[in-house]
């Protein structure tokens, strides 16, 4: 028994050998539907101290008397991430309770404590067990970065924000959807839409991203605050491509594809779609630009991202953070 699992509720075992007799009937597990629930082999995880640099993953293991639903919930003491491993095998393995390091959505893991929570659903009056994970190292992004706004405002960037509205990156008070930074807008505009917006671009003209659009996906967290509801808000994002690569872009003759996510949801969501699709609007059809029309990510020169929200709400309040491309699928937190 690990010293750190607490047991809130003891639980007798009191039927010991009805496991083996069920092992051995064919169909429904007799076990299952009516033995007793007890834990035979303690739950530990294999490590209490993960650097997932280093260590893909850590896992859980220990064995049940019987198959029965369990749930280990993960939650990030500073950052608040969460992460749910569940599942109803009677032996929980490295086959079936791995942690890899990520969320179910953001915010993300940061360097912080984890506090475990191992329960057992369908089973009255069971214990509830608990533990502590330190992690020392995030997991590596599967993924090219284009900026978690981690390291202040790049030297070719360029920002607007409506004389009434703040705009800029925050660090340190926990309200990131990954790492410690990441940019806000909050002000009330009464006369127009446009709240404000900033141009990324990588100091070297080149975001280094692979030149196959149709497998190719941008992510952003985008965190609607106040103004919210549908048809309220909505970031536009502009992607320019420098087509001829000679280190400007020239709207009237290149690509600038326009693309909108418009209000879904409170709370951190991720926005993610494949670079091929920018060449469409919302019903399919192929949208106007100025140069050839084919979304070309390695000729990619800046991204804009652009909050717009209800003139008529009063006071806008959005956060966005984490740009980052990701191949053959969504970027996973
Ligand atoms: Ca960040
Ligand atoms: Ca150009
Ligand atoms: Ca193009």
């Amino acid at each position: 028994m690990k010293k750190t699992i607490l047991y809130l509720v003891t639980i007798l075992l009191i039927f010991s050998c009805r496991k083996e007799d069920s092992e051995t009937y064919d169909g429904p597990n007799l076990n299952d539907l009516f033995g007793e629930f007890s834990i035979i082999q303690d739950i530990t995880v294999n490590s209490n101290m993960v650097n997932f640099q280093v260590d893909s993953k850590i896992y859980f293991s220990g064995e049940l008397s019987k198959n029965t639903s369990w749930v280990i919930n993960l939650r990030g003491q500073t950052t608040g991430a969460n992460r749910k491993i569940a599942g109803t095998d009677r032996i929980i393995s490295i086959d079936n309770a791995t942690w890899d390091g990520g969320a179910n959505t953001f915010p993300g893991f940061g360097l912080e404590t984890v506090f475990v929570e191992i329960s057992f659903p369908s089973e009255d009056n069971s214990v509830i067990l608990y533990d502590t994970i330190q992690v020392t190292g995030s997991k590596i992004d599967d993924g090219i970065l284009i900026t978690s706004f981690e390291n202040g405002v790049g030297t070719k960037w360029s920002n607007f924000n409506q004389t009434t509205v703040a705009g800029g990156i925050t660090c340190g008070d926990g309200n990131a959807a990954k790492g410690n930074c990441y940019y806000g807008f909050n002000g009330t505009v009464g006369w127009d839409w446009a709240i404000g917006s900033v141009m990324i671009q990588d100091d070297n003209n080149d975001f280094g991203l692979p030149a196959n659009a149709s497998n190719l996906y941008f992510n952003m967290a985008f965190k609607p605050i106040e103004n919210i509801g549908a048809q309220n808000t909505f970031i536009q994002f502009w992607f320019d491509e420098d087509e001829n690569g000679d280190g400007v872009f020239d709207p009237a003759t290149e690509d600038r594809f326009i693309y909108e996510y418009w209000y879904q949801d409170t709370g951190w969501s991720l926005i993610s779609y494949k670079y091929a699709d920018i060449q469409f609007d919302v019903d399919g059809n192929q949208v106007a630009t100025n140069g050839n029309g084919l979304p070309e990510p390695g000729k990619l020169f800046s991204i804009n991202v652009f909050y717009l929200a209800n003139k008529a709400n009063g006071n806008a309040k959005a956060y966005i953070d984490h740009l980052i491309f990701t191949t053959n699928k969504p970027y996973t937190p």
